[in-house]
């Protein structure tokens, strides 16, 4: 059994469902994220999945019921985590990577994997942070094409402090921004499946969150589900893209309480 309180609230839930990405900062025992970092620092080749055996500290920061917690919450409490992991090492002076999706992008209206990215050491703008695209989940762009954008407005650099797990819908947009400092930066990715359909919320769900009447006056400001379900539009837009997303994410939301829509 896991405390509630590392459950994710209706709320993040939802602004999970709109933006695609969700950040934790686990309360990691102290010096571990440091011996991670030096440990990859000494690493001459990439191990692939064999990472979590050439570094089986990164189980501790996988089984932090704060990580845990969001994968209960997103992912059922039978997770599991996939056997495929792997060590991102952007060297100093390393070029910028283009915009991608790691999914096939079919606007799947189920939550059935997550990636997972961990950051052993700070990672500063200079670094070559991964940078992600907010909303972008389900979007469906040409891969070729995608891949010539450069900055997109509202993309956000992850600049995260030492130990953060960032979550991201398997179809997020993300690349990376060049390694300009003169340090190595790491990151380790990690991929979560799902193996049941939820009957019920697995989250922190209060029955009343749903109560509270849409507010078109109010749209900006949204701070509960429905509002930040119908009006959240973190790239602005236009209307018939995200009437088309709106409607996926209310899907997702209802797959997630254990009521699918039937159309
Ligand atoms: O190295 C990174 O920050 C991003 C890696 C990436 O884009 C990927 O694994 O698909």
């Amino acid at each position: 059994m896991i405390d509630a309180n590392y459950l994710l609230t209706d709320v993040e839930l939802a602004r999970f469902l709109v933006n695609g990405y969700h950040l934790v900062e686990p309360d990691l025992p102290a010096g571990l994220n440091e011996r991670i970092a030096e440990k990859l620092d000494m690493l001459t080749s990439n191990p692939g999945d064999a990472i979590s055996e050439t570094v089986p500290e990164l189980w501790q920061a996988l089984d932090h019921p704060a990580v845990r917690g969001v994968l209960i919450s997103l992912l059922g409490s039978d997770y599991t985590v996939n056997s495929h992991r792997h060590w991102h090492c952007k060297l100093p002076g390393s070029g910028y990577m283009h915009w991608h999706q790691d999914g096939a992008n079919n606007r799947n209206t189920q939550i059935n994997r997550l990636l997972g990215l961990y950051y052993p050491h700070t990672i500063s703008a200079q670094m070559g942070p991964t940078v992600i695209v907010p909303g972008t989940q389900f979007r469906n762009a040409p891969t070729d094409r995608m891949s010539t954008y450069t900055n997109i407005r509202g993309q956000v650099p992850l600049t995260v402090r030492a130990g953060t797990v960032a979550f991201t819908h398997y179809d997020l947009w993300h690349g990376t921004a060049s390694n300009r400092s003169g340090v190595k930066r790491h990151m380790i990715k990690f991929l979560f499946n799902r193996t049941n359909q939820n009957t019920a919320p697995t989250w922190n769900h209060d029955p009343d969150e749903l109560n509270k009447p849409r507010d078109w006056d109010a749209r900006d400001k949204a701070q509960d589900v429905n509002n930040i379900l119908a009006f959240g539009n973190p790239l602005g837009v236009s209307q018939s893209d995200h009437y088309k997303e709106r409607q996926i994410r209310h899907a997702c939301w209802d797959e997630l309480m254990g009521h699918p829509s039937t159309n």
